[in-house]
């Protein structure tokens, strides 16, 4: 949505961020677009280990202005396997952040969270790791990294919040053209 959104003219996308509406910004919407600005990760070492937390901050969410470097980096550990929890989070109004997992929570069944790995030899995200929806689909609010002993390299993971209104969910394996967030975190295997 928010790439299609970019074609539209500023005041008709105001009025879409401002009424949070969806593709069409006359129609009525059943599903609120959110706004995001904070997509948080955190991997928690299975067994026991410091966890690893880094936020990408976006201002403008889907606006043209860059996002920001990563808060942390992520290093993992050859041959740990990790917990993994992505958050989001509409900080664009500091007297009144808004926690906006709970809202994808709730409509879990019109969101998938996509972690696309990339550069990195031996480190995998196991799709039978993510927690589902109501119906069995995928979710991935949460999720396993798992990294095999003889894991390397330096790449990312690119977490993409997906948002199915006009087109079904289904059993969530394709991504919806409606993106609520697409954010890229730097990983390193050492
Ligand atoms: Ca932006």
């Amino acid at each position: 949505m928010f790439r299609r959104s970019l074609t539209v003219p500023a005041a008709a996308l105001a009025a879409t961020a401002f009424f949070a509406a969806c593709d069409d910004p006359t129609a009525p919407v059943p599903n609120d677009q959110e706004l995001i600005t904070d997509v948080v990760i955190t991997l928690t070492p299975v067994g026991g280990g410091t966890a690893i937390t880094s936020t990408i901050a976006d201002p403008d969410g889907p606006g043209p202005t860059s996002p920001n470097a990563q808060t942390a980096a992520i290093v993992l550990t050859p041959g740990m396997t990790y917990d993994g929890m992505v958050e989001f989070f509409d900080r664009s109004d500091p007297s009144d952040p808004e926690d906006i997992t709970v809202e994808v929570e709730t409509e879990a069944e019109e969101h998938r969270v996509f972690h696309l790995l990339s550069g990195l030899t031996g480190v995998t995200i196991p799709e039978d790791s993510l927690d589902e929806d109501g119906t069995g689909a995928p979710l991935g609010l949460t999720f396993q990294v798992v990294v095999d002993a003889g894991a390397s390299g330096s790449g990312e993971v690119r977490i993409i919040l997906s948002h199915y209104d006009e087109q079904p969910k289904g059993d969530g394996s394709v991504q919806s053209d409606e993106t609520d967030a697409d954010v890229s975190f730097d990983v390193s295997v050492s």
